[in-house]
């Protein structure tokens, strides 16, 4: 029963203590939030032990778990680019200090991630993770300060960082541009066209032309080779924008309103999109576009 008091208080006291971490830590800008928003929530959380081990000297069962959760995991699956956090205790004494080893059996963390306490015996790994891979860590808490006294049984943390899965256009995009212009609509959004060719980012998809550099419209036209009262207009397509919708639209002058083609002028496959209407008359054509971002 003492235990459960003690454990308790400790639990109180360690959530205004993170609000201390996080206020010392202005350059990891992007963890404050979660800290900040859920922290509080995180700690009511019951406790359950994931791991069990032995301490080597004593014989007695010194626990590392993870604390921030209600199903705490040996496992952290996150995305490059998606902040997570990870907190972790001893169940036996306040752990002091901590020791965190990568496979390489070095203190080096991935890149974006950080480790922080322990603030009332709970360490915390956390951050942004910027590049994709699977870390293990090896973790050691120690009862006593700069890794000394006895120690908790290493517990072997595995973190799964991934690539974003993004949409055929993102992918796309991230052939030509870094992620800062990624990040901005203004460039590399569908309606952009940073390489001021006319040519939008959507329509540089759907045609595989380069988004940053200027191209001109690709495609042949000419007189149907089977109807010699028909002129065809065929464009070629990227492979990967088969989910993108393409058309053509008509209109009878340039400041008119546009219209879909009439679907029987129309033939569109994965590789192209073919356009057949009548030379006779005069009319506009344009191809348009809707890509899924
Ligand atoms: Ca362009
Ligand atoms: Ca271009």
């Amino acid at each position: 029963m003492n235990y459960r008091i003690a454990y308790e208080r400790a639990v109180n006291v360690t959530a205004s203590g993170l609000a201390m971490v996080v206020q010392r830590l202005p350059l990891i800008k992007n963890l404050t939030p979660i800290f900040g928003a859920t922290g509080g929530s995180n700690f009511a959380a019951p406790l359950t032990a994931t791991f069990v081990g032995t301490h080597a000297l004593s014989g007695q069962s010194i626990m590392l778990q993870q604390t921030n959760t209600s199903e705490p995991t040996d496992v952290v699956e996150v995305e490059v680019g998606e902040a997570f956090q990870w907190e972790f205790k001893s169940t036996r004494h306040n752990i002091l200090s901590f020791e965190i080893l990568n496979d390489k059996g070095t203190e080096q963390l991935p890149p974006g991630v950080v480790a922080i306490g322990p603030q009332s015996g709970i360490g915390t790994i956390g951050g942004i993770p910027e590049e994709a891979g699977t870390f293990t860590l090896t973790i050691t808490g120690y009862r006593g300060q700069n890794q000394s006294s006895s120690q908790t049984t290493p517990f072997d943390l595995t973190l799964i960082v991934e690539d974003p899965v993004g949409s055929p256009f993102k992918i796309f995009m991230s052939d030509y541009f870094a992620a800062e212009e990624l990040a901005d609509p203004a460039i590399t959004g569908p309606t952009a066209d940073p390489d001021l060719d006319g040519i939008d980012n959507a329509m540089e998809f759907v045609l595989d032309l380069n988004p940053s550099a200027p191209n001109s419209m690709p495609g042949t036209i000419g007189v149907d080779s089977n109807d010699p009262q028909m002129l065809r207009y065929e464009i070629p397509l990227n492979g990967l924008a088969t989910e993108s919708t393409v058309g053509f639209e008509e209109s009878t002058s340039l400041e008119g309103e546009w219209k879909p083609a009439l679907g029987e002028f129309v033939e569109r496959t994965d590789k192209m999109i073919v356009l057949t209407v009548p030379l006779a008359g005069k009319k506009f054509y344009r191809l348009k576009t809707i890509v899924e971002e």
